[in-house]
């Protein structure tokens, strides 16, 4: 059976100048380049121009891969080599755009890919009582460490009168961040969103239980689309099972990234991000009367003194707190030499 979208030309699926010249080295060689558009453990499906492949990652690849991170994860580029039928071998991963990972527990830091080559997070949050800018900030900065660009969408606008209210307040914590409020049950604000969603793009949606991802992605892919989606795969024991992709072609010509990994991101490695997050914060830090001031009730505190004055909110000070602290934590897992004795590398997308 031809799965959909089988010969669909490689730009549909994002491919550009940059992946094409991460492929050069394989030019010339028995190898095409294709998209994961999906996982299951160690089985990939791979979107090429000539099919869509299941693929394993081939032993010299697993072999020199130093860790997690070296492994093909959805929306990356690869460079496979087809073997019988819908079967191929991942010779290569092409280099990255933007990488989203998340630690894994255990003192031996290695970080798992969720995603690649993410354009754009819409990082949602409710209109309703869920509303929370703590949380938003935290979203904020593991976008900024991905290197994908972060839109806040403000989901259920319905709920709120005061819609121009919420925007400035989220303006207020993050001024270059576009802001779109959007409902999917009177359709407003969609429209919006398409500058991010054109052809070649890839999104994500990031944001809490309950904040309306599955019907805002659902909104957007079409609910025919998703349906013709569901594509037909043969497991190892030879029966037939159902299968999704976790990357999805959208009406308006881009893709969407939902993997259930993407729900689970975590804060990773993020000191100068924080730095970056909170300008007001850190411009205070240097202004205390001791240097080794610990703001809590020393006299000439300015932290204490902007909080006092209400010109830096407590819970954006605590928020901060918060943030430092696990960013030590991940710090220090960091720097925990792996059992080669290597240090861990620190590395990004
Ligand atoms: N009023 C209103 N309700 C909405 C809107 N979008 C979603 N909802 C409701 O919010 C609830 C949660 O929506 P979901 O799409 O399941 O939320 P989710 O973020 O995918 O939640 P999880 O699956 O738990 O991660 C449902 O009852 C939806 O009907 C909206 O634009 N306006
Ligand atoms: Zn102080």
């Amino acid at each position: 059976m031809t799965p959909p979208h089988a010969h669909t030309p490689l730009t549909l699926w994002g491919w550009d100048e940059f992946f094409e010249t991460g492929y050069q080295p394989w030019v010339g060689k028995r190898a095409e380049p294709g998209r994961i558009v999906a996982q299951h453990q160690n089985i990939y499906r791979v979107a090429a121009a000539s099919g869509e492949y299941l693929a394993e990652v081939s032993g010299r690849l697993r072999h020199q891969a130093s860790g997690r991170i070296d492994f093909p994860a959805v929306g990356d580029w690869v460079a496979i080599r087809p073997t019988t039928g819908d079967r191929a071998t991942i010779q290569g991963l092409l280099p990255r755009k933007t990488l989203f990972a998340r630690r894994m527990s255990g003192l031996e830091a290695d970080q798992q890919v969720v995603a690649a080559n993410i354009d754009t997070l819409f990082l949602a949050t409710a209109c309703d009582r869920d509303f929370n800018l703590r949380r938003l900030e935290r979203y904020l900065l593991l976008t900024q460490e991905g290197g994908a660009r972060p839109v806040v969408l403000l989901t259920k606008a319905d709920l709120e009168e005061n819609l121009a209210a919420v925007v400035a307040s989220v303006h207020a914590i993050a001024p270059q961040v576009p802001v779109h409020p959007v409902s999917t049950l009177t359709l407003s604000g969609l429209e919006a969103l398409d500058p991010y969603l054109g052809p070649g793009q890839t999104v994500a949606v990031l944001g809490s239980s309950g904040v309306g991802k599955s019907t805002l992605i659902n909104a957007l892919s079409g609910q025919a689309k998703m349906a013709t989606q569901q594509i037909r795969a043969k497991d190892g024991k030879g029966r037939h099972t159902t299968t999704h992709k976790e990357l999805l072609l959208l009406e308006a010509g881009g893709m969407l990234i939902d993997t259930p990994g993407m729900r689970e991101l975590q804060l990773w490695e993020g000191r100068e991000s924080l730095d970056a997050l909170f300008p007001d914060v850190e411009g205070l830090l240097g202004s205390c009367r001791f240097s080794n001031c610990t703001h809590s009730n020393e006299p000439g505190c300015a932290i204490q003194a902007a909080i006092d004055a209400g010109e830096l909110a407590a819970g954006r000070w605590n928020n901060y707190l918060k943030m430092k602290r696990e960013i030590e934590e991940i710090e220090h897992m960091l720097s925990v030499p792996d059992k080669k004795g290597r240090p861990v590398r620190h590395r990004r997308g």
